[in-house]
């Protein structure tokens, strides 16, 4: 690396991968932890040679495409990058830099720790005991639903679909189907799940319906009215992808007059905005976007975006470019 590259980062990282990043470059570190806004943004983008966001920064088409701008890699904390508009980067010569692999499994357990939590109704057990109301057991209190055995549908069968597809048979005995386009059936038939044609094919078989698809445009509302209604009566959503595939409309609708069961959501349309009518139903399960948030899935990713900024300034290839 020749001259340290100014890199701006826009939140605050686990302190181990702040030091790395002061040790390697000109951070410009976020020690107040409040997003930048869109002049903030702008600043950096002409100030900087590199940019570290996260999921609540949006590198738009403007940002990247301003004549002064002197950022020439995005290197995103986050295996989703639906915050940058990744055509603009390519039109400019932006490079975008992802981290996969290192959020795989902490996701796919969060993603089964909501189908086990809606299922068996914990976070209503929990509000009921903490609320001081628990007057004791009764043979009919809090009855769920069984998630052993059950038949659990993937939308996306990527890497964090095959993660929660191996936790789902190997842990829970459960019957695996899958919808995706780009996966192989060598993939699917190594962890026993079963291929179908299209997402409804799916939804209609499963008790359990889970997405792990990314969030580009094309998939935005892809779980829209008609295809909530083609989940069983009696089944559950579980949402650990991004809000926006969900319509939360539709969502709460088909919770509230039961044509679903419940939903179990780690992330939402217009995060950090929640529904009040959502917060107020029952049958669901709320997280804030917690699917990779374990100590070491946030410093993995703190290094990995950091691998991805020294590779590009050593000259070479990152390891994670999405653009
Ligand atoms: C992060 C995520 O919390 O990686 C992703 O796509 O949604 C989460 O792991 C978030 O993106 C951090 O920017």
């Amino acid at each position: 690396m020749s001259a340290r590259p100014t890199v701006v980062v826009t939140r605050r990282l686990p302190a181990d991968v702040e030091e790395r990043l002061r040790a390697l470059f000109d951070a410009r570190l976020n020690a107040q932890d409040a997003p930048l806004d869109a002049t903030a943004l702008a600043a950096a983008m002409r100030d900087a040679d590199a940019l570290l966001p996260t999921v609540t920064d949006r590198i738009d088409a403007a940002l990247l495409g301003a004549s002064d701008r002197r950022v020439r890699i995005v290197s995103n904390f986050g295996v989703g990058f639906n915050n940058i508009d990744v055509a603009a980067a390519k039109a400019n010569g932006v490079v975008v830099t992802n981290t996969p692999d290192v959020l795989t499994d902490d996701t796919a357990d969060l993603a089964v720790t909501l189908m086990l939590m809606v299922a068996r109704r914990t976070g209503e057990g929990e509000r009921h005991v903490r609320a001081g109301q628990w007057t004791g057991w009764r043979p009919t209190q809090l009855l769920g639903t069984r998630v052993t055995g059950k038949t659990l549908g993937l939308i996306g069968f990527g890497r964090i679909g095959r993660a929660v597809a191996k936790r789902a048979r190997n842990g829970f005995g459960m019957r695996v189907l899958f919808h995706d386009p780009y996966t192989s059936d060598a993939d699917a038939q190594a962890l026993g799940a079963e291929r179908r044609a299209s997402i409804e094919e799916v939804l209609h078989e499963s008790d359990y319906g889970s997405l792990h698809c990314p969030a580009p445009a094309e998939t935005h509302h892809l779980m829209n009215t008609a295809r909530v209604a083609a989940m069983r009566r009696g089944a559950f959503l579980i949402n650990t992808s991004r809000g926006d595939v969900v319509d939360e409309a539709a969502l709460m609708r088909a919770l509230l007059d039961g044509t679903i069961a419940g939903a179990g959501l780690d992330v939402f349309e217009r995060e950090p905005a929640v529904p009040r009518e959502l917060a107020a139903m029952e049958n669901v399960v709320l997280l804030p976007h917690l699917g990779s948030a374990t100590e070491e899935t946030r410093v993995a990713m703190g290094n990995r975006a950091i691998d991805n900024l020294a590779a590009f300034f050593d000259g070479g290839a990152p390891r994670d470019r999405v653009a």
